[in-house]
């Protein structure tokens, strides 16, 4: 039944930082599919066929419109067998029964609770449902020692796992600003992560903060995570102190994912103002200020957060990352910081297999020159790896 000559052509570049994708899907029966195969094989840690169903998820993202057909697909970059055979399944039956296996399997719904959990990561759930800890009930019946994240993460489990509104990020920024600010006149604080991508919701809120004279930025973070909580905005919080040096990090480590800006990982406690509902979405405009909708959580697994659960509260918890750099490294600490995962993923894996360059949140080193190259810009960097410029908005593969 394909019919050839009915076939679209689409023409998509091989790297998803060579393309530009809006939050506008035209695909989302089929990315949706693909997407919970990749969600599967990561907290199943199978990384590569992770980035497979992921690679091809963003092939289907960038497309300007549905695909119908099999045959539209022709020519397409990423899509490999098993991504295929998911597309044709959706395509014919509007399901594919490996997705719906997958998302009814035991160990996926169990995986997704147990790292539901800030401070749990596939392999402490892996561990924990070897031993037959499966829920939050189990979890909490079977004394396992958990760290203070851990138990930080369980206490507010139904609020961490509530998306986070523009609205409520923008509430968090004013305070985060006023604090740096009091601490580090001059600091500039910017909203990174998916919300500088334009999108409407996060699942945390990540601010990047910088200061124009090198050097004024350093030790900031403990001054600024000690005011918050006597100030009574933090719920948990991590600090870990700035461990990069050029000198010593070389070509090599840079490749790596992880960076090392001084850096706090907390748990913010937001005022909610009358105007804002439990899921964070603005209430209309009318006079209706009877509060927001009643809370009554649903946690899997039956526990209640803070036993408040028929108690109104007029706060939620929010997860909230700072990140310090130096500015000589902001450019690269903001283009590394905006996303999406993959393409920045995709971004090094460019600038080290087409341009035998390493990138990081850091640093662009090229390997030929054997130098660091500079940038004070996302547009220069984009210009270094002899990329198109993309702008935030169209990073969303
Ligand atoms: P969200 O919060 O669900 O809307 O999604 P995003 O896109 O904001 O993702 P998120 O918050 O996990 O991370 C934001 C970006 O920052 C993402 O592109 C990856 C990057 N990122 C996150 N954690 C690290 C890290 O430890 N090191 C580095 N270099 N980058 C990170
Ligand atoms: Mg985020």
């Amino acid at each position: 039944q394909i019919n050839e000559a009915a076939a679209v052509v689409f023409s998509v570049p091989s790297y998803a930082c060579q393309r530009r994708t809006t939050l506008q899907n035209h695909n989302t029966v089929l990315t949706e599919a693909l997407s919970l195969l990749a969600e599967n094989a990561e907290l199943n840690e199978e990384d590569g066929r992770a980035i497979a169903f992921r690679r091809s998820e963003a092939v289907l993202k960038a497309l300007p419109k549905a695909v119908t057909n099999l045959a539209d697909l022709r020519g397409l970059p990423c899509l490999g067998e098993h991504s295929l055979k998911i597309i044709k399944d959706v395509l014919k039956d509007g399901v594919s029964s490996e997705v719906e296996t997958t998302r009814q399997s035991d160990r996926y719904k169990a995986l997704k609770v147990l790292t539901g959990i800030f401070g749990v990561g596939a392999k402490t759930a892996d561990r924990w449902i070897k031993m037959g800890i499966s829920t939050l009930h189990q979890l909490q019946a079977s004394g396992q020692t958990l760290n203070q994240a851990q138990q930080a993460g369980l206490e507010h489990y139904e609020d961490l796992n509530q998306p986070v509104a523009k609205a409520e990020a923008d509430a968090i920024g004013d305070v985060v600003q006023k604090v740096v600010l009091s601490v580090l006149p001059g600091a500039l604080i910017t909203l990174i992560g998916g919300f500088r991508r334009g999108k409407p919701t996060g699942h945390d809120v990540d601010f990047l903060i910088t200061h124009p004279e090198e050097g004024r930025e350093v030790g900031l973070l403990p001054k600024v995570a000690s005011l918050l909580k006597s100030q009574g905005f933090l719920l948990y919080q991590k600090t870990t102190r700035n461990s990069y040096l050029e000198s010593d990090d070389g070509p090599a480590r840079l490749s790596s994912n992880m960076d090392r800006f001084e850096r706090c990982f907390s748990i913010f406690k937001l005022e909610m103002n009358p105007g804002t509902t439990r899921s964070g979405t603005p209430r209309s405009s009318s006079r209706t200020e009877s509060q927001s909708d009643d809370h009554s959580p649903q946690t899997p697994g039956g526990v209640h957060e803070n036993g408040l659960e028929s108690r109104r509260r007029s706060w939620r918890a929010v997860r909230v990352d700072l990140v310090v750099s130096p500015i000589s490294q902001f450019a690269f600490a903001l283009l590394g910081w905006t996303g999406s995962k993959l393409f920045e993923r995709e971004m090094r894996r460019w600038a080290g297999h087409e341009k035998a360059m390493s990138l990081s949140s850091h640093a662009l080193y090229d390997t030929k020159q054997r130098r660091y190259l500079r940038a004070a810009s996302e547009e220069e960097i984009f210009a270094h790896l002899g990329l198109e410029y993309i702008p935030p908005s169209q990073r969303n593969a």
